[in-house]
Order: C-alpha cells, then sequence, then structure tokens
C-alpha cells in the first residue's frame, strides 16, 4: 500500500526535487500539494509548483495557495539561495494545470477529514504557517494524522541564524503550534540534510538519465550549487527537502532518534532555535524525533529511480 502524504511546499530548487520524489516514487500516493510563501512569495512559490507539476507530469492532484505571510512576523524570503523567481536556473515551463478553488488550509483539512483516520502523513518543506493554521481551524484533523514528518529546524546548527533554520524561523510561532500538538513529528532538519549532498558523481547520475526532468534537477542543482557555495560556504549543495519525503519512502535510509523537542519564541538570540532534550531515557509520552544520520547513496537511489519511473512525460 502506497502511503498518503500532503506536500506543502514553497519551491525553491529542494522542494522541486521533494516533488519530484514525491511523484515518481511508487511507494507514495501523492494526496494534494499546497504552497506557502518561504523561499518567495506565495504567488511566485504557487506558479513554481505549477511548472514542476508540468515538467513532471503531474495531473489530477490538487494544488491550492496558502498563506501569503506568517502568523505574526512579516515575510521574509531567501533570494540569495533561490533566486528572483525563487527556482532560478531552469526555464520554467507555463503550467497547464490550474489551482484548486481551495484555500490549502482547507484542502489540507478536507483531504484529512475525506481519508481513513491515520492513513495520511503530513510533509511540509516550508514555513509552517498552513499546517498550524490548519490545526487550529479544524482540530480534528490532529489525531486523524498518521504523523507529521517535516523539513525544517536543526539540533545543533542553524542556516538563517547561529541557531536557527529558515523554515522555522521565519514563521516560529506556527512552528511552535505544529511542534506542540499531538501529533506523531519527525524533525528532519539541518543536521541530517547537510549530509544530502548532491556531489559531483551524484549529478553525473542524473545527467545520465538524459530526460526533460532529469535535465531540470541538474539545472536546479547547478544554480543552487553556485548560491550554496557563495552564499553558506558548502562545496556541494545540501538538498534538504527531499530529505522527508525520502524518509517517509523508506524509514530506513535514515536513523532518527526520540528526544522532546520545542520551539524557541522568546529567546533575543536563539529565536526560532528547535530545541531537542537529549538527556536519557526520553520520557515515555514523547512523540517526536530528530533525524541523525543519513544513508547518501540510499538516499540518492530513491531520486534517481524517481527519475526514472517519471521518465519523459512530455516526449
Ligand atoms: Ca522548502
Amino acid at each position: 500500500m502506497p502511503k498518503k502524504i500532503i506536500l506543502d511546499c514553497d519551491p525553491g530548487h529542494d522542494d522541486a526535487i521533494a516533488l519530484l520524489l514525491a511523484h515518481g516514487s511508487p511507494e507514495i500516493e501523492l494526496l494534494a500539494v499546497t504552497t506557502v510563501v518561504g523561499n518567495q512569495t506565495l504567488e511566485k512559490v504557487t506558479r513554481n509548483a505549477l511548472s514542476v507539476a508540468r515538467v513532471a507530469g503531474i495531473t489530477g492532484v490538487p494544488f491550492a495557495a496558502g498563506c501569503a505571510r506568517p502568523l505574526v512576523r512579516t515575510v521574509e524570503v531567501a533570494p540569495d539561495i533561490h533566486g528572483e523567481s525563487g527556482l532560478d536556473g531552469p526555464v520554467l515551463p507555463e503550467p497547464v494545470i490550474g489551482l484548486d478553488e481551495r484555500h490549502a488550509v482547507d484542502l489540507i483539512i478536507d483531504t484529512i477529514m475525506a481519508e481513513e483516520p491515520g492513513t495520511v502523513t503530513l510533509v511540509p518543506t516550508g514555513g509552517l504557517t498552513n499546517i498550524a493554521m490548519a490545526a487550529r481551524k479544524e482540530p480534528r484533523i490532529v489525531p486523524r494524522v498518521k504523523e507529521v514528518v517535516l523539513m525544517g529546524g536543526g539540533y545543533h546548527v542553524g542556516n538563517w541564524s547561529a541557531t536557527s533554520e529558515f523554515n522555522i524561523i521565519i514563521d516560529p510561532e506556527a512552528a511552535h503550534i505544529v511542534f506542540n500538538e499531538s501529533w506523531p513529528l519527525t524533525m528532519v532538519g539541518l543536521d541530517l540534510t547537510h549530509q544530502a549532498l548532491a556531489t559531483p558523481e551524484v549529478r553525473e547520475r542524473i545527467r545520465a538519465i538524459d530526460t526533460a526532468p532529469a535535465r531540470f534537477v541538474e539545472e536546479l542543482l547547478e544554480f543552487f550549487a553556485g548560491t550554496y557555495l557563495e552564499a553558506q560556504g558548502f562545496l556541494h549543495p545540501p538538498v534538504h527537502d527531499p530529505c522527508a519525503v525520502a524518509r517517509v519512502i523508506d524509514p530506513d535510509v535514515m536513523t532518527a532518534r526520540r528526544v522532546p523537542l520545542d520551539v524557541e519564541l522568546s529567546g533575543t538570540l536563539t529565536l526560532g532555535m528547535t530545541v531537542a532534550d537529549f538527556r536519557s531515557p526520553a520520557p515515555e509520552d514523547c512523540i517526536t524525533q530528530v533525524a541523525v544520520d543519513l544513508d547518501h547513496e540510499r538516499f540518492w537511489a530513491l531520486i534517481v529511480d524517481a527519475l526514472e519511473r517519471i521518465g519523459d512525460p512530455e516526449a
């Protein structure tokens, strides 16, 4: 049985690859794709999501636009990493599918309420505004969600401040809501995703697939490699968001540790820090975990396999 997911994203180079991975994996049934302000404005990331849908040949999956600003804070976007479009590098094709009429928050709620309880996994790869809003608007979704597997945070590194990761710090209040709900939650944070490096060897394997979607991914990685080298000093770019999808496809692609987690809202130096309590043993009622070690080979094999299965949808 494929695992049912809702991908809540802000494409974004790594979000685009996460979407391709989710679509191309036979282990995943993509129920809905929702967008949220983050790497760029809501308008831009939503258009990007629809463009990627065309590249991947995704039809019959509802896409909906969500929140255009965080719950409390002002909008902060990341052009130094993702460019002015949010998805700079490849030519972005004109979308061929339209948006669902519903707000993303309502699409998330309707989808979870329509499925059997305990079957839907939420995979947020952007700020947590939509997910927090959905939990507050319709609390009955919370016990129905199987698990939240999110890309965000980090237990000993940040990338937007010394202690904090972009997806969390752009809407820390939303993250606080999501991390403190009663659903099981796995944080796939920077400690893990900084191991998901697109090395020259990996990029050669993707180039060798020689399809339009694979070339699109290679062009994304080319741009991402440049900004990650310039803005953050990475020799090879870390490809964050597909790590959360990979965790759902194959839990053994990474190790995880059960630890209590919370989000700092009042620190003057540590706003948006995801605080993990590694003291042993974890409390019996602890339902949160952090991803620790990635199997690099197994991870990239999932992405290569998904791209091979997608083939050339428009050829
Ligand atoms: Ca993202």
